[in-house]
């Protein structure tokens, strides 16, 4: 594994700073089988390797974007499903004063139509002792068009150019923190409120997964378990969750 630059503290969160790695999550993860507690922030200025989900690559090179992986311990299940959420809000709080970003449920970031940012959420399931959960964010902040996939946009492409990444990561830090400590039943409901403000997918036509067929359905809202509501053509309703849903083009 390779050794940190460097590392420091801010308030009960463990920052480690690399300058390359293979994965932020990568390293994470294997952090996390080692026994590192919550809150461990992996940032790091390139990835080699990084990744998206279902083994899709992430476009991730030095100066080109904010890679950072945060290493929790939920101590309730229940509120694994909630992560992917305060990631999204964080990272929408904390750009707000830049760009408008919304949420395509349930891991893209978007400026208008286009992909700015990315939420990865990994777990190692036959950790019993000691569960944990690893919460990757991409953001893409100096990427020209030429280094993306098409759809893609950044801070650079938005005329933003003013901010450093450490300030960045700070925001993120600051707003993520609270909103993980605020995950209790009288916090919840807020919070997705406040999610599905920021919401693309809601009040919207999409395809849900029913047994093996696709459907269409009506993004109704969220519950507080993290499931999406839908309607589907003969009145009925459904829970959802991530990768039973798509959005119609
Ligand atoms: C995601 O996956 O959107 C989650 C991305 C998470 C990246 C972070 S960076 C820190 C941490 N460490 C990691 O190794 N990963 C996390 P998905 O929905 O599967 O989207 C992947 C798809 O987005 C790719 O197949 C490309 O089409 C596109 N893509 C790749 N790089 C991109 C980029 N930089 N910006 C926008 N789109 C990109």
């Amino acid at each position: 594994m390779r050794k940190p630059d460097r590392e420091f503290k801010k308030s009960f969160v463990k920052i480690i700073a690399l300058d390359e790695v293979d994965s932020t999550n990568a390293y994470a993860l294997r952090k996390a089988e080692k026994g590192a507690r919550e809150i461990t922030v992996i940032w790091a200025r390139r990835q080699t390797q990084g990744r998206g989900r279902l083994g899709r690559r992430w476009v991730s090179p030095e100066g080109g974007g904010l890679y950072v992986s945060f290493l929790l311990r939920p101590s309730s299940r229940r509120v694994r499903p909630l992560l992917g959420f305060v990631a999204a809000l964080a990272v929408i709080r904390a750009l707000k004063s830049m760009v408008s970003v919304r949420l395509k449920w349930p891991n893209d970031l978007l400026v208008g139509e286009k992909k700015i940012g990315g939420i990865l959420l990994e777990t190692q399931s036959h950790s019993r002792n000691m569960p944990f959960v690893v919460l990757g964010i991409g953001i893409n902040t100096g990427c020209d068009s030429t280094e993306m996939p098409p759809g893609a946009t950044s801070l650079y492409l938005e005329g933003k150019k003013d901010y450093t990444h450490r300030e960045i990561l700070y925001k993120i830090i600051h707003e993520f923190t609270a909103l993980y400590r605020g995950l209790k039943p009288a916090g919840i409901r807020g919070m997705i409120r406040e999610v599905e403000s920021y919401m693309d997918t809601l009040s919207r036509d999409i395809k849900i997964l029913k047994g093996n067929r696709w459907m269409k359905a009506h993004a109704l809202c969220l519950d507080e378990a993290g499931a999406i509501l839908v309607r589907t053509d003969d009145g009925e309703c459904h829970k959802m969750f991530p990768q039973e849903v798509t959005h119609l083009r």
